[in-house]
């Protein structure tokens, strides 16, 4: 398979995240697209630079103010203080319920908070440009597919499916998935699905498609009754608008074993058959893995492979986007075997 990768991923690499009240090491790291980039060449796969630049197509997913806070971000943080470089920005105060979220501060803690939905999504010096290029690689998968290949895989990271139209969350910054599927429209694509088989529910790509019915929105998940983003990704949210009947969430309790799993992966690709989808992204976390240290799912190394089969039946034009996967040394090998599976089929 095409695939897409760029060593500018690893300029995003924040050294602490937050777990029970403590910084401990990111489970975001570095080495994660390290091990996927080397099984992908292990295993024979075509891997090229991104080569198409996303600029045009993020204002359409994402605000043009959330983006220029995001790119400018750490020059303001260094700007408070020349020792903050080799500090961690934190936000100080969220606009929550009965604050004015209307009335954006100008303190860049501050603003941080309005743009950030969790305290678990630190930056760096780095991360603009780790981000923009990942969501360079996902618009050239798209335009690859558009162009005529199957698929095309996108091994990217920092993840993108918790990034919603104006904020980051979930170690996500730009939404790589929603830019992919964005290309594909803008490509000629008339109706594009989004089959969202990470662990954690990708509440930021439902929400910037939530009121279109030109993305559809599929996803399979912990219940966020227990599970990360907690506040969206049950089953009630179907859409709005322009765009009901366009959002499906399959949530499955923490602890489901793969049959369950694939259960709700066969009803899933149902709503995409029936929606009519000429092209489908694959927001493609491994962390459903049944070793993943942050996520409570059963899947196991093969059960990829027999993923990637599954995908490929929808026979649509497929670009995969990595999402989650926190095992780190064997993500290279999970993801190489949705892909295996996919041409397999
Ligand atoms: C991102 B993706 C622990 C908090 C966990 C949320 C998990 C984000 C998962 N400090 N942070 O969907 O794999
Ligand atoms: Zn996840």
């Amino acid at each position: 398979m095409r695939t897409v990768f760029t060593p500018l991923h690893a300029l995003h690499a924040p050294a602490t995240e937050f777990f029970r009240g403590e910084r401990v090491p990111c489970f975001e790291k570095v080495d994660r697209a390290r091990y996927v980039h080397e099984a992908l060449v292990a295993r024979g796969h075509r891997v090229d630079a991104p080569e198409v630049d996303s600029r045009p197509v993020l204002p359409q997913v994402h605000g043009e103010r959330y983006l220029a806070f995001l790119e400018s971000a750490w020059a303001r943080w260094l700007a408070l203080d020349p020792a903050n470089a080799e500090r961690q920005p934190f936000p100080s105060t969220w606009p929550i319920r009965t604050l004015r979220a209307d009335r954006e501060p100008s303190e860049f803690s501050a603003q941080l908070g309005v743009y950030s939905m969790d305290n678990g999504t630190p930056i760096c010096a780095g991360t603009w440009d780790a981000a923009k290029a990942g969501a360079d690689a996902a618009a050239t998968a798209a335009r690859w597919v558009s162009q005529g290949e199957r698929a095309a895989f996108v091994a990217t990271r920092p993840p993108g499916h918790h990034a919603g139209p104006d904020f980051m969350g979930g170690y996500c910054f730009l939404n790589n998935a929603a830019v992919a599927a964005q290309a594909l429209r803008n490509a000629g694509a008339a109706r594009v699905a989004v089959l969202d088989v990470d662990y954690h529910h990708g509440n930021g790509t439902q929400a910037i498609f939530y009121e279109r019915a030109d993305v559809q929105f599929v996803s399979l998940h912990g219940d966020p009754r227990t599970e990360f983003p907690f506040f969206l990704g049950h089953a009630d949210e179907v859409g709005a608008g322009a765009g009901q009947g366009f959002n499906l969430n399959l949530p499955l309790p923490a602890g489901a074993l793969a049959d369950a799993w694939f259960d709700a992966l066969a009803a899933g690709m149902a709503r995409i058959r029936a929606f009519g989808a000429e092209a489908l992204v694959v927001s493609l976390g491994l962390d459903t893995f049944e070793h993943d240290p942050i996520s409570k799912f059963k899947l196991s190394s093969d059960d990829f492979l027999r993923l990637g089969e599954r995908v490929a039946s929808l026979d649509l034009p497929t670009v995969f986007v990595l999402e989650g996967g926190y095992a780190v040394e064997a993500l290279g090998q999970n993801a190489v075997n949705v892909l295996d599976g996919f041409e397999s089929a």
